[in-house]
């Protein structure tokens, strides 16, 4: 972003009767309301990972199909290609439009030479998409906006720390989306277990200099900075997913039962299911779409911006863009230049 021109403080004026324009809050809220919110989520990992249960668990509905049958007469089904499902979800008169996208089991296959692309490429192809919306002279007032916001990479309960595909594919994604890593299916490893491996999955980002989400920001306040501190450190969330009910002490509880006894998943005391749904809905769901907008897309449009100026053209989509969106991406362009982009 272009930096504010300098200019002299200016001295704050109260005004001797009520003028109104305090009202310019719920002038947005009411706008912001009208039109709802969007929200994309992509899903990568292993098949059997419980990536569809952890959605549903999430938010509270059934939005995915599970290959773990409602009823055993359900045929079972597994995730081949890149499917997303959309879904309308309201809380107290607040409209949440969201897109979730499923990605095949990467790593299911023997050969997994390459088998991030797909997904890498979804991801740019929405930015790509925006851009050409952004671009086009007759644009709509709204854009649709299916660029992903946040990415929940599910790590194999393994015990023993990340795989070297992992790896690969986290450092590529982390250059295009908001990478939050969950430890899956956490109810397999015993407490001790879980902190071990989360402690060895750390040091293997801070190796590998793979950057998760949350990101420091010089625009962070002291309580912002706070909060994502606790957030890193928590990170990769240990989660346990269920869609099933079980009665705990007379309470019907989210929860599932295994060979040790019962595992409720709204109990911090039992998994980070709850950090991690308090992470992505209540403090962070704003900052993942702005992360989204003004870092990865930023970047992403800049790169496409460059290579056009340097004669390389156009090359962020599969279409061709349109030549009103050539010249409009040479006119924005310039102007990018001219703020220092
Ligand atoms: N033990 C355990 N099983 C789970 C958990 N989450 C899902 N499952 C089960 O694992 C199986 C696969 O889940 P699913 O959500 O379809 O996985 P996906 O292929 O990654 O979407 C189902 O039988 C689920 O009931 C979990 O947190 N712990
Ligand atoms: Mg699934």
């Amino acid at each position: 972003m272009a930096a504010a021109p300098a200019t002299a403080q200016a001295a704050t004026v109260f005004p001797k009767s009520h003028v109104g324009f305090d009202s310019i809050t719920q002038q947005i809220e009411k706008k912001l309301l009208k039109r709802g919110f969007q929200f994309n989520v992509i899903c990568v990992g292993q098949t059997g990972l419980g990536k569809s249960t952890l959605i549903n668990t999430i938010f509270a509905s059934h939005l995915m199909d599970s290959k773990g049958r409602m009823s055993p007469e359900e045929p079972i089904r597994s995730t081949t290609e890149i499917q997303s499902v959309s879904h309308v979800i309201e809380e107290n008169g607040v409209r949440l439009r969201l897109n979730i996208v499923d990605t095949p089991g990467y790593g299911d296959l023997i050969n997994n030479d390459r088998c991030w692309d797909p997904i890498v490429k979804y991801i740019k192809d929405q930015h790509s998409a925006y851009l050409r919306k952004e671009l086009t002279a007759q644009r709509e007032g709204y854009l649709q906006d299916t660029r992903i916001h946040c990415c929940l990479f599910f790590i194999q309960p393994s015990g023993h720390g990340l795989k070297p595909i992992d790896i690969v594919v986290l450092k590529k994604l982390s250059e295009y989306v908001n990478v939050v890593p969950v430890i899956a299916k956490s109810d397999s490893l015993t407490l001790e277990e879980r902190a071990e491996f989360k402690a060895r999955i750390k040091e293997e980002f801070a190796f590998h200099n793979l950057r998760m989400y949350p990101y420091d920001n010089v625009e962070h306040d002291h309580d912002e900075v706070a909060l994502n501190a606790v957030i890193k450190e928590q990170v990769p969330f240990a989660v346990v997913g269920s869609e099933k009910n079980i009665v705990v002490g007379g309470q019907q509880v989210r929860g599932r039962q295994n060979r040790w006894g019962v595992i409720n998943v709204e109990d911090e005391t039992h998994c980070e299911f709850v950090a991690l749904r308090n992470f992505l809905t209540r403090t962070h769901l704003q900052d993942l779409i702005e992360t989204t907008s003004f870092i990865h897309y930023e970047s992403f449009r800049a790169k496409q911006l460059l290579a056009l100026r340097e004669g390389g053209g156009y090359s962020g989509g599969s279409r061709p863009i349109s030549p009103s969106a050539d010249r409009e991406l040479s006119r924005s362009s310039q102007r990018m230049t001219m703020n220092g982009y």
